[in-house]
């Protein structure tokens, strides 16, 4: 795999370049959620292969993984919407989030766009099991849930607390108990400050994503439909944020979604887009990148060459 970058002057308000050698699969697949667990990098990921190709309709997900970055293994539908006995057969499969706690690992689910479900294995790649038997988080069953809470991405703190964030147009977030499997408290909208003044379409869209850098909290999100991945910095985990840019700008689709992960001193900026031969709207691949900062926490924009 080959990874073209440079930093032209002024870098900091440019974007990087990022060469089209760098998707893991040539497979449709979309929304990564992006993971190292036993020595492994594992991508989970919204199966668009398999979708009617006019909308997200497919109703399984799908697993890849890699040891080294390079290679990447295509580990199959791992995880089918049947798991979950209270969703529709035919409800849809979107954007997923796993996540690993002592030995357990967790998939968080957006079903049919009102539930999210959470499934647990002993494995990674297999085995995952609903142990609820009804949704963790389901409009408009639960006060402040929003009307299409999707997208799930779960998060655990230094001090061992996991959050759950969701939600389009509103962002939202959820401490969950230490089993995964119940809230901790009222579900919260995250407020996020600073957006420019003169550009309405700096808002929240969907594809939350929180991680840690350096002692700072880094709030990433699509800003709609179509929309460009930005970035917004707080000291909590809960929020507020303060709106700080843009690292990945709009595609040439309707969606963007992003997933960050630091490994070795190294970190990763995993994306989608509809640039494969026969790709579009709904028939999404997985791309990745190495993610740069500047000296002063800012992260630097990256483009698709
Ligand atoms: O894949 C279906 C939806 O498209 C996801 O839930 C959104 O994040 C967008 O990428």
């Amino acid at each position: 795999m080959k990874i073209k970058h440079y930093f032209p002057l002024p870098f900091i308000l440019t974007f990087m370049p990022v060469s089209a050698e760098n998707y893991i699969s040539t497979r449709f697949s979309a929304d990564p959620s992006v993971h190292f667990f036993n020595n492994k990098f594992y991508v989970y990921a919204t199966n668009d292969q398999d979708n009617s190709g006019t909308y997200w309709d497919s109703t399984d997900w799908r697993l890849f993984s890699s040891a080294d970055l390079k290679t990447w293994q295509d580990d199959g539908s791992f995880l089918d919407i049947s798991v979950f006995a209270w969703a529709g057969k035919t409800a849809k499969a979107w954007a997923p989030g796993a996540i690993e706690r002592n030995g357990k690992f967790y998939f968080f689910a957006p079903v049919g766009g009102k539930q999210i479900g959470v499934a647990v294995s002993d494995k990674p790649f297999t085995g995952f099991k609903d142990p609820l038997g009804k949704a963790l988080i389901e409009t408009p069953r639960d006060p402040n849930a929003g009307v299409e809470p999707i997208d799930p991405m779960a998060f655990i703190d230094k001090d061992g607390q996991t959050y759950l964030y969701f939600g389009t147009r509103i962002p939202k977030v959820v401490k969950l108990k230490q089993n995964m499997q119940q809230l901790d408290g009222d579900i919260q909208d995250i407020i996020i400050q600073g957006f420019p003044e003169d550009d309405k379409k700096k808002k929240y869209g969907e594809a939350p994503y929180l991680h840690e850098h350096n002692g700072t909290y880094y709030f990433t999100f699509s800003t709609g439909w179509p929309g460009q991945i930005v970035y917004a910095t707080g000291n909590n985990p809960l929020g507020p944020f303060t709106y700080r840019g843009v690292i990945f700008d709009y595609l040439p689709i309707s969606t963007n979604h992003q997933a960050i992960i630091e490994k070795d001193g190294k970190s990763y900026f995993f994306y989608h887009d509809g640039s494969s031969q026969g790709g579009g709207d709904h028939k999404r691949v997985i791309g990745f990148t190495e993610l740069h900062y500047a000296k002063d926490g800012s992260i630097l924009p990256i483009t698709i060459k």
